[in-house]
């Protein structure tokens, strides 16, 4: 896992004085705060997107206003395959093709927290592509922050040169990328990237290595433009901990539904082995997503303390007094629920080291095995097969709108931190 600085590290040393003073405007502990929420962050494109999606709703602002992010560089590189990546709607997507001269005109695009530009090729040397080049030192020239973009076959001659000195001399922020390493061979990438790298007059760990076409290093590209802006920053760190758990939330439906599955045998639900065992890997990946490191001994330990064996078997002993809801249904239910609550628990203690109070444990747990129980009982009138059980549950947890943080938050009580905690 990258950690901010090799993010930042990528920007070029001049892009890095630009922003110094962007950066020196921010108090000394927000800085540290930003990068702390930073490290750790998969950098996983998908990941990295619904992180933009969340990030939206702190920062909702019309598209013109929002920043620009220009690419720019020679005739069929690729922009307008990176360009597309980027873009949320599908109809603003740009038309790709390997004839030089497709992209025509400047086009611009909502790309979440920020707007992002297509340009035609940059590199004209006669009067042919004259006016395409035009137009993209026009959008170049607006730019807030810009993409240079070189292909990797074609590699950095004098035309890719004289366009980017033009470019620097704009003195925008800027990253640049070196495209379509798909089409290297591993081994030789690296000569490719520094011999780019030698012909640009730059250190080689300046140059992103993406393939716009398969997605490759596309999250570094979108880090650095973010990086590269603390007003972009700032929102994408506020949705930080609710993106922690949106994928908490992913972990702990997979979790929960193996749970169900296991206590669909025909177990006593006095042996707890498996879902124990089931329950701790869940721990260890919530821990993961916080950035935590953990020992399996360590999970186990923090889920004892919510005494779940206990829990279960009173509910059980409860609910099946009541009458008319089978064994198997019942212990499915209650093995989904007490690992959701054990995965909730688990995710406010890495967050915030505080212990969710034993009463919420209780109640949350009670409540949902009650809607499970309802809603199986309506799908199910004999024993379901694990596959069709595993996909009720999963959709029924979904029904429950906990993957809202806040709908669990605002019913849940914390214990005051205890000494230790949250050193795990
Ligand atoms: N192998 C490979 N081909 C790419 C990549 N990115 C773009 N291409 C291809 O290169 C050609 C030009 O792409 P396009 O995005 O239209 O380039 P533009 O002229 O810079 O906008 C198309 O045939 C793309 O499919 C890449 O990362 N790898
Ligand atoms: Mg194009």
């Amino acid at each position: 896992m990258p950690e901010f600085e090799d993010i930042l590290e990528l920007l070029p040393d001049n892009t890095q004085e630009i922003l110094n003073p962007l950066w020196d405007r921010l108090p000394k502990e927000e800085k540290q705060a930003l990068k702390l929420l930073f490290e750790g962050l998969p950098l996983d494109f998908n990941l990295v997107n619904m992180l933009m999606d969340l990030s939206m709703v702190q920062m909702k602002i019309a598209l013109a206003r929002k920043n620009k992010v220009v690419i720019v560089g020679p005739a069929n590189v690729g922009k307008s395959t990176l360009y597309n990546r980027f873009v949320r709607e599908k109809t603003d997507q740009a038309e790709v093709s390997p004839v030089p001269g497709t992209t025509r005109v400047n086009q611009m695009a909502d790309a979440g927290i920020f707007a992002i530009v297509d340009t035609p090729g940059a590199d004209a040397v006669g009067p042919v592509g004259e006016k395409e080049k035009e137009e993209a030192l026009s959008a170049a020239q607006e730019a807030d922050f810009l993409v240079i973009m070189f292909d990797a076959i074609q590699g950095v001659k004098d035309t890719e040169l004289n366009l980017y000195h033009q470019l620097l001399s704009l003195e925008k922020p800027y990253l640049i990328v070196l495209n379509k390493i798909d089409l290297v061979s591993g081994k030789h990438e690296t000569v490719v990237i520094e011999k780019a790298a030698h012909n640009l007059g730059i250190d080689k760990n300046k140059i992103i290595p993406i393939s716009a076409k398969r997605g490759v290093n596309i999250s570094q590209v979108l880090m650095g433009i973010v990086i590269a802006d603390p007003e972009l920053l700032i929102p994408m760190a506020q949705a930080l901990p609710q993106y922690r758990w949106n994928l908490a939330w992913r972990v702990i439906v997979t979790s929960a539904t193996i749970s169900g599955v296991i206590a669909l045998a025909p177990l006593p639900l006095i042996d707890f082995i498996p879902l124990i065992a089931n329950q701790s890997t869940m721990v260890l990946t919530i821990a993961r997503i916080h950035n935590y490191k953990i020992t399996v001994k360590r999970a186990r330990e923090l889920i004892a303390t919510f005494g779940i064996g206990l829990l279960a078997r009173t509910l059980f002993q409860q609910l099946s007094k009541l009458g008319g809801v089978p064994g198997w249904l019942l212990s499915s239910a209650i093995a989904a629920s007490t690992t959701v609550a054990m995965g909730y628990a688990a995710s406010v203690w890495f967050e915030k080291g505080e212990r969710i109070s034993q009463e919420t444990f209780n109640n949350l747990t009670t409540n949902l095995t009650e809607e499970l129980v309802g809603k199986l009982k309506q799908l199910f009138k004999s024993k379901p097969s694990q596959k069709s059980l595993k996909e009720a549950l999963a959709d029924s947890l979904e029904d429950t709108g906990m993957a809202a943080r806040e709908k669990i938050d605002s019913a849940a009580q914390t214990d005051p931190p205890k000494e230790g905690q949250p050193s795990v």
